[in-house]
């Protein structure tokens, strides 16, 4: 929850479940006042994520800034259960940070294990298949394809910049990575599905959960899938060009 003297403060952590809340936080900077200025990264100052502390539950929302530095966004835990929600941002003239903060929905609830390992995704119709290994400590490359009723997308839309936006979260302590789309729309070599690619780096072994969110038709869907790192994974060719944005990082 904190990093480089930025503090991620929510104004409250007990959420009832199944309600819509307006959910209110803010950033406490090195001189204790609240952050106000933020650079804009991939279209939105702040990117706020939410999982399950089991990883099943996804959600992707961009707060609105409000006066003297208060996010606000209207949040619901779908259930009784213990979650974790992160920002990830950078203040104007600071670091990119990825902040985290646990958030709990009261009641009674029964704890679940991560999702096990699956490649293939399907969500309203589409399927998405994922293809790459992650290795601890190397740029993997990930490439992800989307289809619908047995058919390649070819007309994805771009959403936050790309054709597609991907979080990885180590199972067991949530650590967030950071995952760079290779290519963008718009810069002459990068089609609009259906494969989406990525280069994300795993720091150990370990199951990760991965969502990607992708636009067709004009709705945002996600599609989550599992993935092993480590032994039994085979390594993955160097990459002819580098991440489009070294040096940045995705969420
Ligand atoms: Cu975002």
């Amino acid at each position: 929850m904190s990093q480089d003297g930025y503090t991620l403060t929510p104004e409250t952590t007990e959420i009832k479940p199944g309600e819509a809340t307006d959910f209110r936080f803010s950033v406490i900077g090195p001189d204790g006042g609240p952050v106000t200025r933020y650079q804009t990264k991939h279209d939105k100052k702040l990117h706020f994520i939410v999982v399950s502390r089991d990883l099943g539950g996804f959600q992707h929302l961009h707060p609105e800034l409000t006066g003297d530095g208060v996010w606000s966004v209207k949040l619901t835990l779908p259930e009784a259960g213990a979650y974790r929600a992160f920002a990830d941002f950078a203040p104007e003239g600071g670091p990119d940070l990825t902040l985290g903060a646990d958030l709990r929905a009261g009641g009674a609830y029964e704890p679940g294990q991560p999702p096990a390992p699956s490649r293939t995704s399907t969500v309203d119709g589409y399927t998405v298949t994922l293809d790459g290994d992650l290795i601890p400590g190397k740029s993997s490359r990930i490439t992800l394809r989307v289809g619908r009723d047995g058919r390649p997308v070819t007309d994805l839309q771009p959403y936050l910049g790309a054709y597609g936006h991907l979080v990885a979260l180590r199972a067991g302590d949530l650590a967030y990575l950071h995952v760079h789309p290779d290519g963008e729309p718009g810069d002459g070599r990068t089609q609009p599905g259906p494969e989406i690619t990525f280069y994300a780096e795993v720091p150990s072994r370990g199951d990760y959960r991965l969502f990607l969110d992708f636009q067709h038709g004009g709705v945002v869907r996600t599609a989550d899938f599992t993935l092993h790192a480590g032994q039994g994974a085979a390594p993955t060719p160097a990459p002819s060009t580098g991440p489009s944005e070294p040096g940045e990082h995705d969420h």
